[in-house]
């Protein structure tokens, strides 16, 4: 199995809640590398470029709105599956009914729209994580 690069963000109520420290140390802690890190005002086409899937969706506007609304922060981190192992980590969409000892299922839960702030992003394929690590690290 080849080493796999992912893209995470921690979404703006991560950071807000200054849980940054805590959700990046879980992922260290399972022994995926960070290869870069940093802190960035999203701009509305950084989103329409990351979230170019969901464009149209009635969940769209209200996602780019909540992504503009403070810093985000952005890691690389690297590592054998650490695509799916990231995803594990993070939970399912719903932080209120994301799993006990992941992320979402520990620091998350639904403050008023659904599953908007779920404090974390993990690519989901490959592909996907050598577009997106494209958008953010360009
Ligand atoms: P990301 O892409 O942020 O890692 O999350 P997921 O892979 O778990 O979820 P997703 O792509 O389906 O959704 C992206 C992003 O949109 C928000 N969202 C999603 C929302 O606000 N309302 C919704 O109904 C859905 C499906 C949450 C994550």
């Amino acid at each position: 199995m080849s080493t796999e690069r992912t893209l995470v963000l921690v979404k703006p109520d991560g950071v807000k809640r200054q849980l940054t420290g805590s959700i990046l140390a879980r992922v260290e802690a399972k022994g995926y590398r960070l290869a870069e890190l940093k802190q960035v005002t999203a701009t509305r086409e950084i989103l329409e470029a990351h979230y170019a899937e969901h464009a149209g969706k009635p969940f769209y506007e209200p996602l780019v709105d909540f992504m503009l609304s403070g810093p985000v922060v952005a890691a690389i981190f690297e590592g054998e599956r650490v695509i799916e192992g990231f995803r594990s980590l993070a939970g399912t969409t719903d932080p209120t009914t994301a799993a006990p000892g992941t992320i979402r299922g520990d620091f998350g839960r639904d403050w008023g729209e659904k599953v908007q702030q779920n404090l974390v992003h993990g690519s989901d394929s490959v592909d996907s994580a050598e577009r997106e690590i494209g958008i953010w690290f360009s």
